[in-house]
């Protein structure tokens, strides 16, 4: 399957919100008036693409075309655009849809660090594997730190993850300081000449004061050790969160500098529009999309065609 077809599938709950919801109120021919604008407006909004884009996108329509009939594709069209400009914000990304590393900022020499942080359970062991696998398959040789030091089982995780990738690993025993295993995992990337470094860090929740200090500590730890590193700091995001996810992006990059999203479980969820959301609101792109649970389902995110799958018609 390819990328597009993958989204597709992965986009099919929040396609049918737009579809079944919202799509019969432009049928060819009808006179568009407030009514029907403020129920367009609400299908937009129940797809978490947020108020504010969903208002923009209503008011874009009312002024072009209030009181006139309107063609579907119109509607739709414009839709489109304006959730792709959105998406693509200020062009800081060169998105290259043939190369899956292209949203990565890496390092101009020595090994580029990405920190994974995220609340619990959203998929961040699973992406970092995900990840690992596609840095490899390009040529990378990469090194992963199991900074989840809280649970015994999410190290053994992270390794049985790193045995099929055959990739190194840095462990250190449960309840040992997850910063010194990041601070380490660094030290091995730089010593064995790895291309990259992928730091998995403990699930927590973004109200936690300790644990999200304990985050920035980490993050501070890597700088020491690799000055300019973490050159990503990915929060991870289950797509099925919702409004939520605005919350845990805003406090996460709070102690993390978030660079990016990965945006896992796309395959479960009615509400893809959050991306756009956290997109316009705090200028954080989705650089990834998780879209099942193998070591292969994971996307690069492309602003173009994660709107056109949105909007297909099959
Ligand atoms: N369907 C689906 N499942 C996923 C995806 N990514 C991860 N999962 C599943 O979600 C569950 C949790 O994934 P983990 O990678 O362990 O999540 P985590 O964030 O590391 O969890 P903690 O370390 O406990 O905070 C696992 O069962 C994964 O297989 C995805 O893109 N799609
Ligand atoms: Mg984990």
């Amino acid at each position: 399957m390819g990328l597009f077809d993958k989204l597709k599938g992965a986009l099919q709950k929040t396609k049918d919100v737009l579809r079944t919801d919202v799509r019969d109120l432009f049928k060819a021919g009808v006179i568009l008036d407030e009514g029907r604008l403020e129920e367009f407006q609400k299908g937009l909004i129940s797809t978490d693409m947020g108020v504010t884009a969903a208002t923009e996108i209503v008011d874009e329509l009312r002024t072009q075309f209030l009181g006139r009939t309107v063609q579907p594709d119109d509607v739709w069209n414009l839709v489109r655009e304006r959730l792709k400009a959105i998406l693509r914000g200020a062009g800081d990304i060169n998105w290259d849809v043939r190369n899956p590393l292209s949203p990565l900022k890496l390092a101009e020499s020595g090994p580029t660090v990405i920190l994974v942080c995220g609340v619990n359970g959203v998929g961040k062991t699973t992406s970092i594997a995900k990840l690992a696998h596609f840095l490899q398959k390009s040529g990378k040789k990469v090194v992963l730190a199991a900074g989840d030091t809280f649970r015994a089982a999410a190290v053994e995780q992270l390794t049985m993850w790193s045995r099929r990738l055959g990739c190194e690993i840095v462990t250190k025993p449960s309840g040992s300081d997850p910063a010194s295993v990041a601070f380490e995992g660094c030290d091995r990337a730089v010593t064995t000449g790895a291309d990259v470094a992928i730091i998995d860090t403990a699930g927590r929740l973004q109200t936690h004061q300790n644990l999200m200090q304990e985050l920035g500590k980490i993050h501070r730890v890597i700088g020491k050790r690799i000055p300019g590193a973490p050159h990503e700091s990915l929060l991870v995001l289950d797509a099925t969160t919702g409004q939520n996810g605005l919350s845990q992006a805003s406090k996460f990059s709070e102690a993390a500098g978030c660079t990016g999203l990965v945006l896992a479980k796309l395959d479960g969820t009615a509400k893809g529009g959050i991306v756009v959301a956290i997109r316009q609101q705090m200028g954080i792109p989705v650089k990834y999309v998780g879209v099942g649970e193998q070591i292969d389902d994971l996307e690069l995110f492309s602003p173009d065609a994660f709107v056109d799958a949105l909007f297909s018609e099959s």
